[in-house]
């Protein structure tokens, strides 16, 4: 007997990837020889490398997730759902770390490799987590001729008010950061965005290996055979970065993560987080990242609102801010401009120009959200609401499909 297991229910590898949110999957029946019997009992079950991801099961929408679970599958071929998520605290170093074995009884009759691909703090990643990303960022960036001049043109100066300085913010950089990591995920499936805790010390982050040393003149040296040594934008080589602080150290005076989180459960007091930490961590630095309109054309900028962004998960954790109908998970007011209120969809994903709407940029570049193999949401032309259940907590169908190590689901 044989059983196909589909991860998100999928058959296609681009697809067998889980994270601490539920992802439907499936079993069915392939090759029946060995039964006559209407239906069988399958026993599904993880098993990790060392080291590598852990899942967990339940069989419907709701109820407790266990190591292990037991299905009725008919040997007609016809599908039984089950959901699998990644185990908290345990997620993927590489892609196939983790596989799910179906036995009938002692008998192995199907299994599937995964991974539990999960952001995780840059400062600590493995030497192949580390190395794999650069590999993908490079080659997006592609000496500067690559799709990531439309995420730097995206940041730059005409699209300022779009992104910033309003409640948009951080559903707006939610989904550029989501876009951005399902181009690198085309690249490379296995690598998740890594984010800076600015709040803590991240020596490791800024390495000739990582993201490059900055010499006296703020010019990042990497070693050779990083591949970001390539890193080209706006048709001039290298990257500009001149840190106001060791790097052996977090930069001083900004908001560490309790104080951002204990800024108030109402989402118009914490975006006040705009300016603090997320204003100060940029400016802790001279070079292109000191400035909105060049910011994006350090690879660190991804890094740095990439904590920006889990720093968001977090406090909606903690005070149940999912529900885009609730007034306090965002902060909608009908003066806000275009792109700021709930149900405005957000620029350049829209297309929408200054030729139809005067409020808008003269160009989108980059055209809709990248789309992901096995995630609906947010959608080609995300609206700001589309960016705040990211995970599906109040409805399954609005997850867009990414978790953070240390933000619990
Ligand atoms: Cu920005």
């Amino acid at each position: 007997m044989d059983v196909e297991l589909q991860i998100n229910n999928s058959i296609a590898p681009e697809a067998r990837f889980v994270t601490w949110s539920p992802s439907p999957c499936r079993i069915r029946v392939t090759n029946p020889i060995g039964t006559n019997a209407p239906t069988v009992s399958v026993r599904i079950a993880g098993v990790s490398a060392a080291n590598g991801g852990a899942v967990r099961f339940r069989s419907g929408t709701t109820g407790a997730f266990a190591s292990t679970l037991t299905l009725t599958v008919p040997t007609s071929g016809a599908t039984v759902s089950f959901f699998t998520a990644g185990k908290f605290g345990r997620p993927s170093i590489h892609n196939g770390d983790v596989k799910i074995e179906a036995r009938v009884g002692n008998t192995l009759v199907g299994t599937v490799a995964l991974m539990v691909r999960i952001r995780k703090n840059a400062n600590n990643l493995t030497n192949g987590e580390r190395d794999r990303f650069i590999a993908a960022f490079a080659k997006l960036n592609n000496q500067g001729l690559g799709r990531f001049a439309d995420f730097n043109n995206m940041h730059k100066e005409p699209g300022y008010f779009q992104a910033h300085a309003a409640p948009g913010f951080l559903p707006w950089h939610r989904a550029y950061l989501l876009d951005l990591e399902r181009e690198l995920q085309a690249i490379d499936p296995s690598v998740p965005l890594p984010y800076w805790r600015f709040d803590q010390p991240a020596p490791n982050i800024f390495t000739r290996d990582f993201l490059g040393e900055s010499d006296a003149n703020g010019t990042v040296k990497f070693r050779n055979g990083n591949p970001l040594e390539f890193w080209q934008t706006d048709n001039t080589p290298g990257v500009k970065r001149r840190p106001d602080f060791p790097t052996s150290q977090a930069p001083p005076n900004l908001m560490n993560e309790a104080q951002t989180l204990a800024l108030g459960n109402q989402f118009r007091v914490f975006r006040s987080m705009e300016g603090d930490p997320h204003g100060l961590a940029h400016i802790s630095f001279g070079g292109s990242i000191h400035d909105p309109p060049t910011a994006a054309k350090d690879p660190l900028f991804f890094l740095l609102h990439c904590n920006v962004d889990r720093l968001w998960a977090k406090w909606q954790r903690q005070n149940g801010r999912f529900d885009p109908g609730v007034a306090s998970s965002f902060d909608d007011r009908p003066t806000s401009r275009p792109g700021h209120r709930l149900n405005d969809t957000m620029w350049p994903w829209n297309g929408i120009t200054n030729a139809t709407d005067p409020t808008r940029p003269s160009t989108a570049p980059g055209g809709p959200l990248a789309t992901s193999p096995y995630i609906a949401a947010p959608g080609l032309q995300p609206r700001v609401r589309d960016c705040i259940d990211y995970h599906g907590v109040v409805n399954a169908a609005s997850n867009m499909g990414f978790n953070y190590d240390d933000v619990q689901v």
